[in-house]
Order: structure tokens, then C-alpha cells, then sequence
């Protein structure tokens, strides 16, 4: 086929046999699941349709996903459909399990942005719209549950306009009907394009009907608008226009092609996905106006030469196949036994929900799972080079939310490690980090929910079974006052004793400053071998002060000493100075300092007050707000917190902002903390210390 517009060749045609893959993303419970379930059935790749809510579907049927009724990992079916090979990448739409959308979204040739038939939902939904265009992703939206809608599509139209910087083309008006209960239900559509009335039915396809006369009106108003805007991108169809001559149908259907496959116009249909309504139509659209796979790997600036590429872009570990490596075939071709680029190939898959069903060979277009190729995870492609980093792969997200992690069964340890190394790599969202300072290991991930799956998958498929805990505050401790503290060690057992004398003089440092040791011994009083021993016995001392915690900013100094020319050692200064700080340090005013982050949260302008107070009511200290760069009506807040905090916050921002606030920190000081607060943090740490 050629585009008319550049003349250049395209590759693919309708019903060439080509492998096309398209992402079904959008917001959590908006229909993604039951929308698959239904082009599954609808093509017949399936022969009954299930349910997302029974339990029944082909995607979500990990034992985390079937437990919640909710993806928490990309399902990946095919089907063919009027001589073509289509992937649907079914994606989780809670934030909490966004990295594998966005990794989905790098190998799709389209979007179907799935969304809830109502305005005030809509911004649930800037996050995904915002990221598929600035990744230039061709992208449909699909208006859900249209048989539950009970405002207008034109008003969640302009809503999604406001989301959306590509102009938004309808592509079908819905037919009401009055109810009995005063109401009204969706019972058809009419298609613009074609000018045909169709009436929904349970399941099967819709009936083509005569066009009811009162839906002219909003029929021939919505038709125009279409056919304006298609013609911002086409002079010939604006002439036309202007001239009041009646476009072709073929032109209005390039137009409809070369605009969405340059990302200039996203169409809107609509449908019921869980009752097979629209879903017909949605699958036409997509035959004839999704891209190729050579376009979009020119879109990704990946190769589409005819020689072997595959970029993976998820890892599964799974107990029977082991390592398996989701990848997009970009180019070439890829079968068992065969070496690319010094890697071989060992057996193929092509994903079908939960099931794997052996493939020999896989085309450019596919979705293959290659097994047991260590080396090639998500972000990378196999090619003739060898395995290479993609650069254009998302990045995973920082982490928003930290649980402590242990083992139930210390016996555990090694397999915790392991299993962690298989589900971080599986999703790299997630992270694990042994923290020091705490003597804790953390688990990162993006919310509450994603790590409750993430234990349970350690317990269910890797059964190790872990406890967690809201992670420690990295607390420190200061002095607020100098003192002087002479101290003496001495001891005589059996032969040869033990001694050593030293005074110090302890005093306060500015922030920041850590632990200084000074020496001002004069005339060998301690003889200087013994000198750094005094400084060690500090630093030793000082990882734990009189409040349990690590001190800091304090200088040392040692002004004098004495000592034995037999019984002195440097054991005997290190425990002088011992003596001396857990006599001294008491005397100094110890203080507690506890972690200051600046906080950055990102939300909608609409949600900016509501962030203000969540910050002040958590001992926040408001620094300001400003227009959140790039990103139309939203804010950006940054303030003042304390890392306890912090924790949890995320919970509180996206319950006030329909999920899609989100935040950043670094660290800014620390910051001295008495009172109420401070005693029970010390209450606490004397306790553990104990236990
Ligand atoms: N009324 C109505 N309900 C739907 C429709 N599509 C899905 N649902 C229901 O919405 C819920 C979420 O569906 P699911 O496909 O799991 O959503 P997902 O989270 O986007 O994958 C389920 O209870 C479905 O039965 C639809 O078109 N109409
Ligand atoms: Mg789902």
C-alpha cells in the first residue's frame, strides 16, 4: 500500500497475514480484561466468552490476579481476524503495576485507551494519554460500559479533549431510548463514516437498522465536526468542504488512516466490551488503520532490515519453562536451534493467557516468550550484535512506597535473595536494597498493593514466607552543650593489667559536620601509638549514643592522659574513651535529629489544595506551589517533611486525587526533634535494643 500523502511504500495490507500488536491500556476497572475477553471470542480464539468477575477469562489468571478480580500483570493473547494476525496486550491500569503498561506500550503498534463513559473520571487518565503521545503511539479511545453511561458522550469527549493534545475525531454517536424508570439506555450507534445505524444485541454482532429519523440531527451535527477535523490535516477534503461537495467515503477513510498512523487525530468509539457491543467495529478500525511493524520500528528507530531483532520487554520466571524473555520480533525472523548474534535460541512460545504453545518459527510482528536466554532482559534486543540495550525502553519508575522485609524462617535467606532477584528482574519497578544504617532489608515498590503481591508471590510461587514492616527512620542524635570528662581504665587480673587515663573535651559541631576527633597531646602523656586507638574507641562508641541512635556533629578532644609502661595497651584507651563518652555524652544535652526530605508532589491543579493540607497535617512545612512543567492543569507542591512522614503518604495523595498524584524527595538535613514525638522514638529504639 502507498501513502498517498508521502508516497512512500508501506509494507503491510489488510489481510496480508501480517502480525500486528496492539496494547489495550486505561484506568483500573474500566473494561480492559472483558474487552479482550470479548475480541477473543469475537475472532474466534476463543469458543465461550468468560468473565473477569467469575473468575472465567483468559487474561488475569495468575493466582494474584483471580485473588483480586484485578490485573496485576500483562496478559498477552492472539487471534486472527479476516486474514490477519492480531496480539493484544491486555496491561494492569492501577498505577501501582504501571511499568508493565509502559513496557507493553514499547512494543505496540496502537493504543486502545479503554475509558469509563463519564467527564469526572477522565483525568485518571492524563498520566497514560501524556506518555502515549510524547511517545507518538498511534492510540484509539474506546468509551466503555456505554450500556451503564448516564451522561452524554460529547461531555466525556470534551473531558478527554482536555487530557488530550491530538484532536479527537467521534467516530460513532450512540441511539438512545427512553427507559421505564424515566431514564435512558444506549441501544445502537450510527458510523459516521459509512452513515449506518446499527442496534446492539447480548453478543454476536450488532444489527445493521433502518437510521431513526431523530437522530439526525446530532448525527449530521457530530459528522461535520468529524469531517472538520479531519480536514485540518487534508487540503483536498478542506476544499471539498468549503465547497459544500459531499466527500468520498474513500477519502474520509485515508484521511482517518494516514492522520491516526502519524498521530495527528486519536478517534473515539464506543462500546460495551463486556457484551461483545462495538467491539466488531473496534476491530475494523484497528484492521484498517493500525500500523505495520515496519513503521513502527521506524517510529522507534529500531532495524527493520530482514535481519533477526527481537526486543524483550518483560521477564517471567516460571517453575517448569524457567526464564522466559517476552519479546517483540522487529525484524527477521527467530526459530528453535538457531544463533543470533552469538546467542542460541532454544525452544519458543507464544503466550496465550497462562498457557505457552510451542512455535517453531516466529515472523517479524510476533509476540514470542524465548526460554532460558539468561542474559536478555527487559530494555534489550537480540540482534545480530549480540544483546544490547534498547534506548528508548521506559525506564522503571522510582519507588513511591518501602516495606522492611525478613525472612519467617531464617533458613530462608538464601531462597528470599534468590526469589527477590527473579520478581525484581520480572518487574523493575520493584526493588530490594539491604539498608545499612538500619540493618533492614527494604522492598521499594509503588504502592501498597504492588508489594502485598510481590510477598505474595514470594510465599506462592517461591514459597518463602516473609513478614514486613513499615521501614525504620534513619534517626540520628547531637549534643547541645560541651563538657569536659576525665576517665580511667584499670584492671589487674593475673599477670600483667590493664590501664589507661584519658580527659576529653566534648563539644557541639554545626549540622552536617559529622564526628571530628583532635588530638592536643603534648609532651607523650599518651604516648602517640595509643592516640588512634582513643579516636577508634569514640567512633565505636558514638554508632550507638545515650538515645539508642548514631551521633553526630561533636568534636573530641583529647587534652590529656596518663599511662603505664607495662599494663597500657591500645585495648585499655579504647575502653577509656568508652568510659568516657557514656559518662560525657549524657551531661551534653543529647538531642534526637530526624531526616528532613524535600518533597515534590505532582497533581491535578483542581486536587492542589487538598495536597496542601495532607502535607501540613503530617508536620509538613509548605514551601510553595508552581505550574507543574509541561503538564496542563496540573501542580507541583513542594515542601518541607520528615521521612517518617513520608512512608506512606502516597496512600493519602492518590486517594485525593484519583490515583494520580505522585511525588519525589531527596534529602535536605536533619533536623533536631523533642517533645512528644522524640520520647517515643527513644521509648521504641530502648525497647528493641532490649528485645
Ligand atoms: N456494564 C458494563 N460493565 C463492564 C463492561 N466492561 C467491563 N465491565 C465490568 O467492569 C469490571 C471490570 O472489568 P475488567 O475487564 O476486569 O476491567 P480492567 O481492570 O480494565 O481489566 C467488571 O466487573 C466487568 O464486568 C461494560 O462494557 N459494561
Ligand atoms: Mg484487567
Amino acid at each position: 500500500m502507498t501513502d498517498l500523502k508521502t508516497g512512500t511504500i508501506l509494507s503491510g495490507r489488510p489481510g496480508s497475514g501480517a502480525h500486528r500488536v496492539v496494547a489495550l491500556c486505561g484506568p483500573y476497572l474500566s473494561g480492559k480484561t472483558s474487552l479482550l475477553e470479548s475480541l477473543l471470542f469475537a475472532t474466534g480464539a476463543i469458543g465461550r466468552r468468560g468473565s473477569t468477575r467469575a473468575g472465567t477469562s483468559v487474561g488475569d489468571g495468575s493466582q494474584e490476579a483471580r485473588k483480586r478480580s484485578m490485573g496485576t500483570e500483562i496478559n498477552i493473547a492472539s487471534a486472527d481476524y479476516l486474514g490477519d494476525h492480531w496480539t493484544f496486550l491486555d496491561v494492569p491500569g492501577s498505577i501501582e503495576f504501571q511499568h508493565d503498561s509502559l513496557a507493553a506500550l514499547a512494543v505496540c503498534d496502537a493504543a486502545v485507551i479503554v475509558c469509563e463513559p463519564s467527564p469526572e473520571r477522565v483525568v485518571a487518565l492524563s498520566p497514560l494519554v501524556r506518555y502515549i503521545e510524547d511517545n507518538r503511539i498511534p492510540h484509539i479511545f474506546f468509551v466503555n460500559k456505554i450500556d451503564s453511561a448516564e451522561g452524554r458522550v460529547r461531555d466525556t469527549l470534551a473531558a478527554l479533549q482536555t487530557v488530550s493534545s491530538r484532536k479527537l475525531v467521534l467516530r460513532q454517536v450512540p441511539i438512545r431510548k427512553p427507559t421505564s424508570d424515566g431514564g435512558e439506555e444506549t441501544i445502537g450507534y450510527v458510523d459516521l463514516v459509512s452513515e449506518r445505524a446499527y442496534r446492539y444485541k447480548s453478543s454476536g454482532a450488532s444489527d445493521l437498522i433502518e437510521m431513526p429519523a431523530e437522530i439526525l440531527p446530532r448525527e449530521s451535527e457530530a459528522r461535520r465536526e468529524m469531517l472538520e477535523t479531519l480536514s485540518e490535516f487534508d487540503d483536498k477534503l478542506l476544499e471539498q468542504l468549503i465547497e459544500d461537495i459531499a466527500p468520498e467515503k474513500s477519502l474520509i477513510y485515508r484521511d482517518l488512516h494516514d492522520e491516526f498512523s502519524a498521530d495527528q487525530i486519536s478517534p473515539v468509539l464506543i462500546g460495551a466490551g463486556d457484551r461483545e457491543n462495538g467491539v466488531r467495529r473496534l476491530l475494523k478500525a484497528l484492521r484498517h488503520d493500525t500500523p505495520f511493524v515496519e513503521e513502527t520500528a521506524k517510529r522507534r528507530d529500531l532495524p527493520s532490515n530482514g535481519v533477526a531483532m527481537a526486543e524483550c520487554f518483560k521477564v517471567l520466571h516460571q517453575a517448569h519453562a524457567g526464564k522466559l524473555s517476552l519479546c517483540r520480533v522487529w525484524s527477521g525472523s527467530l526459530s528453535e536451534g538457531q544463533t543470533v548474534g552469538g546467542v542460541r535460541i532454544g525452544s519458543l512460545f507464544r503466550p496465550f493467557g497462562q498457557r505457552l504453545d510451542k512455535a517453531g518459527e516466529v515472523k517479524a510482528g510476533e509476540i514470542v516468550a524465548l526460554a532460558k536466554v539468561d542474559a536478555l532482559s527487559a530494555g534489550q534486543a537480540i540482534a545480530a550484535a549480540g544483546i544490547t540495550p534498547v534506548a528508548d525502553f521506559p525506564p522503571a519508575e522510582s519507588p513511591v512506597f518501602t516495606l522492611a522485609l525478613a525472612a519467617k524462617n531464617r533458613n530462608d535467606e538464601v531462597k528470599l535473595s534468590g526469589a527477590l532477584q527473579k520478581i525484581t528482574e520480572e518487574d523493575p519497578s520493584l526493588a530490594y536494597e539491604q539498608r545499612a544504617e538500619t540493618h533492614e532489608l527494604l522492598l521499594k515498590g509503588q504502592g501498597e498493593m504492588h508489594l502485598k503481591v510481590a510477598v505474595e508471590k514470594l510465599a506462592g510461587r517461591y514459597n518463602v514466607a516473609v513478614e514486613t514492616v513499615p521501614p525504620r527512620v534513619a534517626y540520628r542524635e547531637t549534643i547541645q552543650q560541651g563538657t569536659s570528662q576525665h576517665a580511667r581504665y584499670k584492671r589487674q587480673t593475673g599477670g600483667h593489667g590493664q590501664f589507661a587515663d584519658i580527659k576529653i573535651e566534648i563539644r557541639p559541631l554545626p549540622r552536617g559536620s559529622g564526628f571530628r576527633f583532635v588530638d592536643k597531646i603534648v609532651g607523650g602523656v599518651v604516648p602517640r601509638n595509643f592516640i588512634p586507638a582513643v579516636e577508634e574507641g569514640c567512633a565505636e562508641f558514638l554508632k550507638e549514643g545515650p538515645l539508642g541512635q548514631p551521633v553526630v556533629d561533636l568534636e573530641v578532644t583529647l587534652v590529656d592522659g596518663q599511662y603505664h609502661a607495662v599494663d597500657s595497651s591500645e585495648m585499655s584507651f579504647k575502653m577509656a574513651s568508652r568510659i568516657a563518652l557514656t559518662e560525657g555524652l549524657p551531661k551534653c544535652k543529647p538531642v534526637l535529629l530526624e531526616p528532613i526530605l524535600k518533597v515534590t508532589v505532582a497533581a491535578p491543579s483542581d486536587a492542589t489544595s487538598r495536597i496542601q493540607r495532607l502535607i501540613t497535617g503530617r508536620r509538613g512545612q509548605l514551601l510553595g506551589y508552581d505550574a507543574r512543567p509541561g503538564w496542563n492543569g496540573w501542580d507541583e507542591v513542594s515542601a518541607l517533611m520528615p521521612e517518617a512522614e513520608v512512608a506512606d503518604m502516597i496512600v493519602e495523595i492518590r486517594s485525593v486525587t484519583q490515583g494520580v498524584g505522585t511525588y519525589r524527595t531527596e534529602f535536605d538535613h536533619l533536623q533536631e526533634l523533642v517533645g512528644r514525638t522524640a520520647d517515643r522514638i527513644v521509648e521504641e529504639t530502648k525497647k528493641r535494643a532490649a528485645a
